[in-house]
């Protein structure tokens, strides 16, 4: 993997996070995927080497990385499966939210079971009814004394059903995003329910279900900020996320690169090598070049989110964007140079392209990106 102008530090916790890929991932992706296999006890090994609050800090556990540090880990675990490793990317947005704007009691009561990823978070905005259209969303949480009652149903969780902590963006007045609140659930808590699992083209290592809540009395106490902040922070919390997701494209479609190259050079055709041909070289360069630049913007719009730059929403929507489309395109072509092979799950290219698939739809659209960058745009 090419760097850019990363530090001894940034350099090492890549290389700690490529050796446990190597290890504890790689070998063992095929088959989760093919057998549907959730791999809680390696992802309870990346939280032993701080994976569970990367940018969570240090004073409530975490790891109190950077964005950049974050995108490095994500891409390197995705070039193993990278379905786990957004998987581990969606505990860690829940769980810097809570940190970010949480409560000392409320940090104190999760966190310190969420880092080591004893209880995993799922972050819940997407209803039914609103998608891209977030802040019309309808689950309710009507006050009663030191309760709030919620009622409704969120589509599409990952790790809903399986995980414990549910961060759950709720309606607790007016129409619109400033009606929207954020509040931290339980699994156990009465009245909360879970769809049968989605049936998904990718993501096979993770569960996928709806979570829904029949009257749920949640502590007033877990409140993430203030009422009325909430649709703010489930888009701040995006803001990392979509790198990450991103991040584990560059993974991703790096891996797939990697397999080319050594499949071109040991399959023959017409006599000789397909590596020889000047049509699979200048597919190879295209891929590699598309690819850095993707990861050169995904990187600079990472420091941009750590620094909190002004630009920061509208760099990491064009960066998760371009690598995540990127991404795709790179692992088709990958697939493409195996010929008939490409398609058999005997080769991890076709895994790959199942499970990047999804990458420019969830966490924002592609079309909800360019939305972003186009207002800001215009906005100024
Ligand atoms: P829609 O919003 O209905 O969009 C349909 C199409 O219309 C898209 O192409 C979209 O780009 C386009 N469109 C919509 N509005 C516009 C517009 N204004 N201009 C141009 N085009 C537009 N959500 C969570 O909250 N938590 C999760 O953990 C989670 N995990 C997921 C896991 C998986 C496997 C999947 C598939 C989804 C997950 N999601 C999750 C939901 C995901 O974020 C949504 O699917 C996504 O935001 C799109 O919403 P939608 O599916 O309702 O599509
Ligand atoms: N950081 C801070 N504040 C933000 C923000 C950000 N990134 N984005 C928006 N806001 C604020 C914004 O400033 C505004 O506040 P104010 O009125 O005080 O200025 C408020 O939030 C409302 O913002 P908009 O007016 O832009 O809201 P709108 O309703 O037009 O929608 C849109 C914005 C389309 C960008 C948002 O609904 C969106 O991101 N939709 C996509 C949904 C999505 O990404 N879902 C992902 C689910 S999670 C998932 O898929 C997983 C796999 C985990």
């Amino acid at each position: 993997m090419t760097q850019f102008d990363l530090t001894e530090d940034q350099r090492a916790i890549q290389d700690m996070a490529q050796r446990f890929t190597a290890d504890a991932i790689t070998p063992f992706a095929g088959e989760w995927d093919e057998k549907h296999i959730f791999p809680r006890d390696t992802i309870k090994s990346a939280a032993e080497l701080g994976f569970g609050g990367i940018y969570v800090s240090e004073a409530s556990g975490g790891i109190g990385l950077g964005r950049l540090e974050a995108a490095l880990i994500m891409e390197a675990m995705a070039y193993g499966c990278p379905s786990t490793s957004a998987f581990i990317s969606i505990h860690n947005m829940a769980a810097w939210m809570i940190d970010r704007f949480g409560s000392q009691a409320l940090k104190d009561k999760y966190l310190p079971s969420m880092i080591p990823m004893d209880r995993i978070g799922s972050y819940c905005l997407t209803e039914a009814g609103s998608g891209s259209d977030a802040a019309a969303l309808k689950t309710q949480a009507v006050r009663e004394g030191d309760h709030y009652v919620v009622t409704g149903s969120k589509q599409f969780i990952s790790g809903g059903g399986e995980n414990e902590i549910y961060v759950v963006m709720v309606r607790t007045g007016e129409d619109g995003p400033k009606g929207i609140s954020c509040l931290v659930i339980e699994k156990d808590m009465d009245g909360i329910s879970f769809g049968a699992q989605e049936r998904k083209l990718g993501w096979h290592s993770q569960p996928t279900a709806q979570v829904n809540f029949d009257g749920v009395r949640v502590p007033v106490d877990n409140l993430v900020g203030a009422e009325g902040e909430g649709f703010r922070i489930a888009m701040m919390g995006l803001d990392g996320g979509r790198l990450n997701i991103g991040a584990c494209s560059l993974g991703g479609a790096q891996r797939c690169i990697d397999e080319a190259v050594r499949y071109t050079k040991e399959r023959k055709q017409f006599g000789q090598a397909i590596a020889d041909f000047q049509n699979t070289q200048f597919m190879l360069a295209d891929m590699l070049t598309e690819l850095e630049a993707a990861r050169t913007l995904l990187y600079a719009a990472a420091v941009k989110v750590t620094e909190n730059a002004p630009d920061k929403t509208r760099f990491a929507a064009m960066a998760k964007r371009l690598a995540t489309d990127t991404g795709s395109s790179v692992v088709d072509r990958a697939l493409q140079l195996h010929g008939g092979y490409g398609y058999l799950m005997d080769y991890p290219v076709e895994r790959f392209w199942r499970d990047l698939r999804v990458h420019s739809i969830l966490e924002g659209t592609n079309q909800v990106m360019r939305m972003i960058v186009a207002r800001d745009m215009l906005r100024q």
